[in-house]
């Protein structure tokens, strides 16, 4: 059986750690030095869920503004999104809203998993925007919130793991939800057909009548 592909990108202000997280992930490496992403940097990873052979496609972008405008090209077709805020600085955390129309807005006709990570969390001395406020804008947005930090491999695996784990959970419901869906317009179309059959039988013994007593009488 062929693996299912899952497209997932990583959105979010520059310097947030969106590049860190994915190499961490990938590689389980970090680097202290900062180097911009330009433009989109695309990645594959398979990974089973449940017995499910599951192919990553994982797009990182983006974030400084001179190179954003391209960013809405790359999130076209996206199955999950990560959007990435770094607790120290809360303009990030202010940009996510944005962050998350701009998803929408590209997948007009897609179902999208949508993930927030509060990342950094190791600079908890210097932290300016509070756990509870990242959980409620998540709610706010039915998205899944973590905490993360990109030097921790642990709090990384569990975003892409959950988050695959979400989509295929939701895709699942949606097939079970197209199967009623079906069944119920079968049942539907099988009772139309019964009535038309029933009501073919009673026109069929009128006709049967009515051709009976037209003879009858001429006799
Ligand atoms: N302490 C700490 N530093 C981090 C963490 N994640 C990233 N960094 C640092 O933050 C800086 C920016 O990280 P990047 O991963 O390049 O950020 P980015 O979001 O990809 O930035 P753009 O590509 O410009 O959008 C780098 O110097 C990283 O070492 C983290 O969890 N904790
Ligand atoms: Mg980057």
């Amino acid at each position: 059986m062929s693996a299912l592909k899952l497209k997932l990108i990583f959105v979010g202000h520059g310097r947030v750690g969106k590049t860190s997280l994915i190499n961490q992930y990938l590689d389980k490496t970090f680097k202290e030095e900062y180097i911009m992403t330009v433009g989109k940097e695309k990645s594959l990873k398979n990974i089973n869920i449940e017995g499910k052979e599951v192919s990553l496609e994982i797009c990182d972008t983006a974030g400084q503004p001179d190179y954003r405008a391209i960013n809405k090209i790359f999130m076209k077709n996206t199955d999950i999104a990560l959007i990435v805020y770094d607790i120290t600085k809360r303009e990030s955390f202010e940009e996510l809203n944005n962050w998350i129309g701009s998803v929408k807005e590209s997948n007009t006709n897609k179902k999208v998993i949508f993930g927030i990570a509060a990342n950094k969390s190791d600079l908890y001395e210097q932290r300016v925007v509070k756990k509870n406020e990242g959980e409620e804008l998540a709610k706010n947005n039915n998205a899944l919130f973590f905490e993360t930090s990109a030097k921790d491999y642990d709090s990384v695996e569990n975003v892409f793991l959950t988050l695959s784990e979400e989509y295929l959970k939701k895709e699942e419901e949606r097939k079970k939800e197209e199967e009623k869906k079906k069944k119920k317009k079968k049942k539907k179309k099988n009772e139309e057909e019964e009535k038309k059959r029933e009501l073919e039988l009673i026109q069929k013994k009128i006709d049967d009548n009515n051709h009976c007593s037209s003879k009858c009488s001429i006799m």
